[in-house]
């Protein structure tokens, strides 16, 4: 008999290439979807037959209790939150309640049904804002530049502290960006592939971005995820900063995904202010010396190389189907 796992988020990128995982690993895996009028299980399809799906709210407690007691899980994967980092200035309390509370709500209800059970926190690099130190560790202060960020550093002391105080295994991982095909279209990486995609098929000429400066250090979601697994493996629970280790700005994303279809990206991207934040992260590159060292992980996948997947996929993806319905644009 494998083990069974618990994944909060499955609907989302990360949850759906952890579910592969721990699948092809052997676990029976439950996923714990919030009630929406219509379904958003595009990128679980390929799975619905192989997990099991059980409603739940990172925002009721009693939801995730009753799910923990039926399930009785080995391990408990909290990826859910409200991710997106312009929205947490226009939700600044439900992403609270999301992040930093329905986190405190997972690991009471885990509290109260069995301390034995391993959790994982997804925590993020947002944490680190205006950076204090370069590259960031684990040794790093945080210094969070959004809601988002405040949201996360509350996540990530409440998992040390449930650590501290409990004895539970409680991990966080801290993870610095990471993309695929499957990444929401707001997020740059997946803006510039579609607008790449879409330009490139004809259907517009024009891509409104909106710092380009910015440098973030981006990695693949398929290999981050397995680091989350190695994480809740060990003998102990810690937490891991998770990343490449190099970065890029965003101006030079834009010219590999151009270049990538031949295409000169200057005659198509414009500055649109409305993507300018009130409080930007200049420059995130992460360490993960401790990671590779104890985890004995390591990113697989360059950051060119998932650039050029993550177009070639949109260029499939539109030219089969030019205006996806639902899609945030
Ligand atoms: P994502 O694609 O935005 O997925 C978020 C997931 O959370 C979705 O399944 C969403 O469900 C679910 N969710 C949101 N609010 C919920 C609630 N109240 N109750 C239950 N489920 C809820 O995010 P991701 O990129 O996979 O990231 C996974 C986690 O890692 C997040 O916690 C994120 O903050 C963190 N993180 C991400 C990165 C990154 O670069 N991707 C880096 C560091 C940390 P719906 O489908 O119903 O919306
Ligand atoms: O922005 C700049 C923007 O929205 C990256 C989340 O997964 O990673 C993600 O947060 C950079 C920023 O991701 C546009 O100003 C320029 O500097 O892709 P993003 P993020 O904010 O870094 C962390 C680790 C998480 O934890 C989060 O959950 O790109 N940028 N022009 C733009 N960004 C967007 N979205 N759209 C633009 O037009």
């Amino acid at each position: 008999m494998g083990k069974r796992a618990i994944i909060t988020g499955i609907t989302g990128q990360d949850g759906s290439y952890l579910a592969e995982l721990l699948l092809d690993s052997g676990y029976e895996v439950t996923g714990i979807v919030r009630r929406l009028s219509a379904s958003n299980y595009w990128r679980i399809e390929h799975l619905l037959d192989r997990i099991t799906l059980r409603p739940a709210d990172l925002l009721d407690q009693l939801s995730l209790v009753r799910v923990i007691q039926d399930v009785r899980p080995h391990e408990f994967y909290n990826l859910a939150a409200m991710s997106f980092v312009p929205a947490s200035w226009d939700q600044p309390l439900l992403t609270g309640d999301y992040n930093a509370q329905g986190c405190t709500r997972v690991l009471e209800a885990i509290r109260q049904v069995d301390t034995g059970i391993r959790v994982y926190q997804a925590s993020s690099s947002e944490m680190y804002g205006r950076v204090r130190e370069v590259p960031q560790t684990e040794q790093t202060p945080f210094y969070p530049r959004s809601p988002y960020g405040v949201s996360k550093v509350f996540g990530h002391y409440i998992t040390v502290n449930y650590r501290e105080s409990y004895g539970m295994f409680a991990a966080s991982g801290i993870l610095f960006n990471h993309e695929s095909p499957r990444r929401g279209l707001e997020f740059v990486t997946r803006k510039v592939t579609d607008g790449v995609a879409r330009i490139k098929l004809g259907l517009t000429d024009q891509l409104g971005l909106g710092n380009l400066d910015a440098r973030r250090d981006w990695g693949f979601a398929g290999d981050y995820v397995r680091a989350m697994w190695m994480m809740l493996q060990q003998e102990k629970a810690d937490d891991y900063v998770i990343a490449t280790g190099v970065s890029h700005s965003v101006r030079e994303l834009v010219e590999v995904a151009f270049r990538h279809v031949g295409l000169d990206w200057q005659k198509y991207v414009r500055l649109d202010p409305a993507f300018l934040r009130p409080a930007e992260v200049d420059h995130l590159i992460g360490d993960a010396s401790k990671a590779r060292r104890v985890l004995g992980w390591e990113p697989k996948v360059s950051f060119e190389r998932l650039i050029a997947m993550m177009v070639d996929a949109d260029l499939a993806r539109v030219a089969a189907q030019p205006a996806p319905a639902g899609a945030v644009r």
